[in-house]
């Protein structure tokens, strides 16, 4: 019986530990090309809008290439609403309401929100989702949802 609690705990300190090498820094970092450009075509910096709304990705110096495949100099589009922190170097961009992946190579958006004041960026990720070195991220604009 001490045989076998002692292998479990064996096998479960193995899965522990690579769990806490994957939760680390695993995944590679892709240079961002020199003069890649992230921006919010519109709406603009103070906006006012009604929701929904579109939202217009615009990127200069770079192409836009699907999650999941690999291209140099390509990514796909995430737009930050309401985020305080840039996501993390070297990690995949959470997915939730407030990080929207656009893992089909979109470069626009039907976005809603409730009444009230907004931020929105863009960040450019790789295929793997992970941001690029350094953050291709876009101006961080306010807009005022009537
Ligand atoms: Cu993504």
């Amino acid at each position: 019986m001490k045989t076998i609690i002692t292998a479990c705990s064996l096998a479960l300190g193995l899965i522990l530990a690579s769990t806490a090498a994957l939760a680390a820094n695993t995944f590679p970092v892709t240079a961002a090309p020199e003069g890649a450009e992230v921006y919010i075509i519109s709406p603009q910096n103070g906006d006012q809008v009604t929701s929904p709304f579109t939202v217009k990705f615009g990127l200069k110096g770079m192409g836009i290439a699907p999650a999941g495949i690999e291209k140099a100099n390509t990514g796909h589009h995430h737009l930050l609403v309401n985020v305080k922190e840039l996501p993390a170097a070297g990690q995949p961009i959470t997915a939730d309401k407030q990080h929207i992946h656009f893992g089909g190579g979109q470069t626009e958006t039907e976005l809603t929100l409730e009444k009230g004041t907004h931020t929105l960026q863009l960040d450019l990720a790789d295929h793997n989702h992970v941001p690029f070195q350094p953050n291709l991220v876009s101006e961080k604009i306010t807009i005022t949802v009537k």
